[in-house]
């Protein structure tokens, strides 16, 4: 039986993430199978969607002089410049073409303000602008959550540890995650969810 106060949250499984995409997750396309059975068997499902304007604040393409993966400091911290991706109506942000998103009770998009970046499902990068996340899943009754999807250090990690903060029991299931690894950002990834009261499962 499906828990109704359990809820699966699918972060970002799209074409850009996956090999053959402007930010391809190594392996991103692996999950996709796993995290459908996972959907069908779930009593609520969310998907996560990335979805940027053109000239992002994210992408370095907006910085002049500026590389893919670079670090800057902006007004809410330290940012990881990314190349264009996930641009909203392009093919690049549709998502992987494999998953059954037909399970979908509700899809969340993020990252749609051209000046901050937004990683987490909950909050965007100043840890204080609201996605509406919480209040979707509190007026549900939904106290528990199982995460999975790309990329496990960043938008997976962002989400986990938003959620695990504002109270809700996570847990993350690293077989159905696949990570970017910059500079060692997913053992940081890993040790952060761990400090934050995660399951990693
Ligand atoms: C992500 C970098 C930039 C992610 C999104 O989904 O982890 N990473 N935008
Ligand atoms: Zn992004």
């Amino acid at each position: 039986m499906p828990d109704a106060n359990e809820a699966l949250i699918v972060i970002d499984v799209q074409k850009d993430f996956c090999p053959g995409g402007a930010l391809a997750v190594p392996g991103g396309d692996q999950i996709v199978p796993g995290i459908n059975a996972l959907m069908a068997g779930a009593g609520a499902v969310v998907l996560t969607q990335d979805w940027h304007p053109s000239g992002h604040s994210s992408f370095a393409s907006s910085h002049e002089g500026r590389d893919p993966y670079e670090v800057i400091d902006m007004p809410y911290g330290p940012q990881v410049l990314w190349p264009d991706h996930c641009v909203q109506g392009r093919k690049g942000a549709r998502f992987h073409a494999g998953l059954q998103v037909d399970h979908a009770d509700m899809i969340i998009r993020k990252g749609y303000n051209p000046d901050i970046d937004s990683y987490s499902a909950f909050f965007e990068n100043d840890h204080e602008t609201p996605t509406g996340l919480e209040g979707y899943l509190r007026t549900r009754g939904i106290d528990r959550l199982v995460m999975v999807g790309l990329a496990t250090d960043f938008c997976v990690n962002y989400s986990a540890v938003d959620a695990a903060g504002l109270g809700f029991d996570v847990t993350v299931r690293l077989d159905l995650c696949r990570g970017i690894d910059l500079d060692g950002s997913l053992d940081a990834a890993l040790a952060g969810m761990r400090q934050a009261g995660v399951t990693l499962a």
